[in-house]
């Protein structure tokens, strides 16, 4: 096993994958930037070592200043968590080439993942639904694309190729939209992803996010963990997960689940992997694959009792998965909240300093956090402060606990979206469940009135 790993990462998943090295007997090393000097992973990890500045640029995102501190401290791995390096192909080669076991997928699978249109057509040779659109990049003669956009039918979703969850992406209504459109979304794309390569779509209007985790070992082992449903989101930030997806029939999922895994088979993808879906009508349209882990992974952990963090350990240090598809059995249900640091009603970061925080606790009360009291929230990264997550024998029992969690839970100094999730708790077209993309914000628009 390895004796050290190193943790390129910050926040709540760096604390996460501490507990993991731990768990496992294995040191643990992180990275930190001068705004995070006084963080709790910094504390608790075995060895820290800082960076470089509070700009993520400078320190989270330094591939030669983590691959160094690698060396330094001796490491034999590097974990990169989610966001920040963890999808970036030449940070996974360049752990690597520099001796140390990537915690995570091959970089050519990164790589194929991360050009949306390439992950697409390889997604459709391995017999994958995808939403019906353009055949690979759009060419740039207009009207061969205004062709290509008649054929599928407007509306029409124009998406980056180098884009993702969300980013660069355009709806078109009309052909006389069409050619101002691409324009904008290739030249927007170009500056932000480096690549100016657009495809279309079909605009589905009211699916709902479902997606498929897996996990792969280096020995031709693939399991399936159920799904998740990611629906309500605000602006492409998830806000609620839970697992499994209301009112999707069960079969449906073992479906779409063994699809997956036979993919993931013909196309020897290792490590911790998501399927994202649209679903819509009882059919499933693969969008993306996530070459990480995730931030609502442990709704999955919660539902299966398997723990992703320190299965992704176990893989990368070549270990057989020691669980088949059949072993795994999804027990009753779980809902994560993201806690954030932001006005509730106008989402208005609000970083600062936390003067008490009083965390949630019971039967099925997770809480997966790095805040303590006093801590400064900082300015330079995302607002996420801490997951809560509540697990009960059914959603009905696993909606009380999680809102009797929130109400319980005490974070002042800051704002935070604690009231906005019990307001959403507390919709009984929520509590319904298996609501579309859109619910959450149509809703706090109509709250808005
Ligand atoms: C779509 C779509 C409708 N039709 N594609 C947004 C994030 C990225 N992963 C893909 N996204 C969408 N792609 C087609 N053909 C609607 C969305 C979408 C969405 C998807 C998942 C979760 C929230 C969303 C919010 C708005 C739009």
């Amino acid at each position: 096993m390895f004796k050290r790993i190193l943790i390129a990462n910050r926040g709540e998943i760096a604390l996460r994958i501490i507990r993991a090295c731990h768990e496992l007997g294995i040191e643990s090393v992180v990275i930190y930037s001068q705004a995070d000097k006084d963080a709790k992973f910094v504390q608790l990890a075995d060895r820290a070592l800082c960076i470089g500045p509070a700009n993520a640029t400078q320190s989270y995102l330094n591939m030669p200043a983590i691959i160094a501190a690698a060396e330094v401290t001796d490491s034999q791995a590097i974990h990169p968590g989610y966001g920040f390096l963890s999808e970036n192909g030449d940070f996974a080669e360049r752990v690597q080439k520099s001796g140390f076991v990537f915690i995570g997928p091959d970089p050519e699978s990164i790589r194929t993942m991360g050009d949306k249109v390439l992950a697409k057509k390889v997604m459709q040779k391995t017999a994958l639904s995808c939403v019906p659109g353009s055949e690979g990049e759009l060419p740039d003669d207009m009207e061969q694309v205004k062709k290509i956009a008649k054929n599928i039918g407007y509306p029409v979703l124009l998406k980056a190729v180098g884009g993702g969850g969300g980013r660069g992406m355009r709806l078109v209504h009309t052909e006389a939209a069409l050619a101002n459109a691409v324009l904008m979304t290739r030249s927007e794309a170009r500056a932000a992803f480096g690549n100016a390569g657009v495809y279309l779509e079909k605009y589905l209007q009211n699916p709902r996010h479902i997606e498929i985790q897996v996990i792969a070992d280096h020995h031709k082992n693939v399991v399936y963990l159920g799904e998740r449903d990611c629906s309500m989101q605000r602006r492409h930030q998830k806000v609620l997960e839970e697992s499994p997806a209301p009112n999707i029939p069960r079969r449906l999922i073992e479906k779409l689940g063994e699809k997956c895994v036979s993919s993931c088979k013909k196309l020897g993808y290792k490590n911790a992997g998501t399927f994202e879906f649209l679903y819509e009508k009882d059919e499933f349209y693969f969008i993306e694959m996530n070459t990480r882990v995730q931030v609502e992974h442990p709704v999955t952990e919660m539902v299966t009792g398997i723990d992703i963090v320190k299965t992704q350990i176990l893989i990368a240090n070549g270990q057989k998965l020691s669980f088949k598809q059949k072993d795994i059995q999804y027990r009753g249900h779980a809902i994560e909240c993201r806690i954030n640091a932001e006005d509730p009603y106008t989402f208005i970061p609000s970083p600062g300093r936390i003067n008490h925080w009083y965390p949630p606790g019971g039967p099925g009360i997770r809480v997966d956090s790095h805040i303590y009291t006093d801590y400064q929230v900082p300015s330079n990264y995302d607002s996420l402060l801490a997951k809560i997550i509540a697990y009960g024998e059914n959603r009905e029992v696993a909606l009380g606990r999680i809102y009797n969690a929130l109400r319980e839970t005490v974070i002042s100094g800051i704002k935070t979206n604690i009231p906005l999730h019990l307001a959403l708790l507390s919709d009984p077209g929520f509590v319904a469940g298996g609501k579309d993309i859109h619910y959450l914000e149509t809703w706090l628009q109509s709250k808005n009135h």
